[in-house]
């Protein structure tokens, strides 16, 4: 395709667009308001994690007065493995969600209403691939560790397993562990993690608390709940008081509350909408000089792209070039032309995207007659 006729299938993909103002879709909700567990919805984890946490507890529900709640338990006495490691509980959607252009979003609202210290508590995103006999992994996650009053965890990863990965790289492994104002794991909070192809935001009750625009994930990721213990090869999150126990009656049990998890695929209506075409094109000739003026009220920082046609005769439509285009702020246009009578349209550009034209105006220079393509 030559770059005349580029430049026209352009034009017509930027007519023909639909105005995006979609708006959030629900992709998956689960309030957890009674058993059992949806397995429609969700599967349960069976394997180990870190040293000495086994996966395959059963969720319970419960509930008070304003919400009914899942609870993720973690107990001491594990009798697949007593004394060896503790039983603890996750939960992750049977459904991996793709990353959108407008962006994911997970949200759950949860407690720990623990005090021990050693517990993790996660709501997260994981998936893996295998690449050239290497295990890749993404992930996006909140980690409270109940070892740290006030502060929560927030990371991000992407290829985790490639080499060269390592902890704070800021290619495959990001994160930030910092003290909230106000923030209390111990009670009910919302957590969101805000997925976009460019950013990972993390929201605590509605207000962002962090963001990092590296590492980005970029497989569809299920939405994961757990509580585990932490290893002895993460020391922030090791306590040797929550040790596994070898009998029952010496068991405790702490609990990881989950009130609901929504994942939402997001609308644009957050951002700019789509640029406008400017308004009151006009032009007038002084001699062989055109000069062209017109408004934008729309268009708030836009550059401006002007087009000029030649019509050939006997041809349907006007083929019109871009001939020049003027920055933000600048609302005019002159050019020299040949004699001949010429039409002229002008978009909006942000260097992305460009709007529709404005309508044509005509102006006759010279001695008229037709003008003469401007290539
Ligand atoms: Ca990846
Ligand atoms: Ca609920």
């Amino acid at each position: 395709m030559s770059g005349y006729c580029r430049l026209i299938a352009l034009i017509a993909l930027t007519v023909l667009a639909p105005a995006r103002l979609s708006a959030d879709q629900v992709l998956l909700f689960d309030d957890f308001d009674g058993p059992p567990l949806n397995t429609a919805i969700w599967g349960l984890a069976t394997w180990t994690i870190g040293d000495r946490t086994q996966f395959g507890n059963q969720p319970e529900f419960a509930g008070d007065e304003n919400q009914a709640y899942i609870r993720l338990p973690l107990d001491t006495y594990n009798p697949g493995a007593p004394g060896q490691r503790v039983l603890g509980t996750e939960i992750y959607s049977l459904q991996n969600f793709e990353l959108s252009a407008d962006g994911i979003e997970y949200l759950a609202r949860a407690r720990l209403s623990e005090t021990q210290g050693g517990l993790v508590a996660a709501f997260f995103t994981y998936n893996q691939r295998r690449s050239k006999g290497r295990w890749l992994s993404d992930e996006i996650d909140f980690e409270v560790l109940s070892n740290w009053p006030g502060k929560l965890l927030m990371t991000s990863w992407d290829d985790w397993g490639a080499p060269g990965s390592d902890y704070e790289d800021g290619v495959h492994h990001k994160g930030a562990f910092p003290t909230l104002d106000g923030y209390d794991w111990t009670g009910w909070n919302t957590y969101a993690m805000r997925w976009y192809p460019d950013r990972v935001e993390w929201w605590v009750n509605e207000v962002k608390v962090y963001e990092q625009s590296a590492p980005v994930p970029d497989m569809a990721q299920p939405a994961r709940a757990s509580l585990w213990a932490g290893g002895t090869t993460w020391p922030d999150a090791f306590d040797e008081t929550l040790a596994p126990v070898a009998k029952a009656d010496a068991n405790r049990r702490f609990n990881w509350d989950v009130d609901y998890i929504m994942v939402t695929r997001l609308g644009d209506t957050g951002g700019p909408g789509p640029l406008q075409p400017p308004e009151n094109l006009a032009a007038t000739a002084d001699g062989n000089t055109v000069h062209l003026s017109w408004s934008d009220t729309t268009n708030t920082g836009a550059a401006h792209n002007v087009y000029r046609a030649w019509k050939p005769k006997g041809k349907a439509a006007p083929d019109f070039n871009q001939v020049g285009s003027v920055s933000a702020g600048t609302f005019s246009y002159s050019e020299q032309v040949q004699d001949g009578s010429h039409l002229y349209r002008v978009t909006a550009t942000d260097g992305v995207a460009e709007s529709a034209p404005t309508a044509e105006v005509e102006v006759t220079v010279g001695s008229g007659g037709k003008g003469k393509p401007n290539r």
